[in-house]
């Protein structure tokens, strides 16, 4: 269970990474953002998926997380 927890903080955190990067790179102009969405363009063609779901993936990271997290100190 202590893997499974570490496995769920570890995506938890690389995907924040992700979101946050995506933010950070579009707003200085790093990345190309002609829709101005604050998702580069390069990575909207593949992974749109993974921004439109942004919300419910951090969701359901969070409660997976307090679940296993209930489970390893209880
Ligand atoms: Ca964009």
């Amino acid at each position: 269970m202590q893997n499974m927890l570490i496995v769920l903080i570890f995506l938890a955190v690389l995907f924040g990474g992700v979101y946050w990067y995506a933010g950070y790179s579009t707003r200085t102009g790093f990345a190309k953002d002609e829709n101005q969405n604050f998702i580069p363009d390069a990575w909207e063609e593949k992974f749109s998926w993974f921004f439109s779901g942004k919300g419910i993936i951090m969701l359901l990271l969070g409660v997976a997380i307090g679940f296993t997290l209930a489970k390893v100190i209880g």
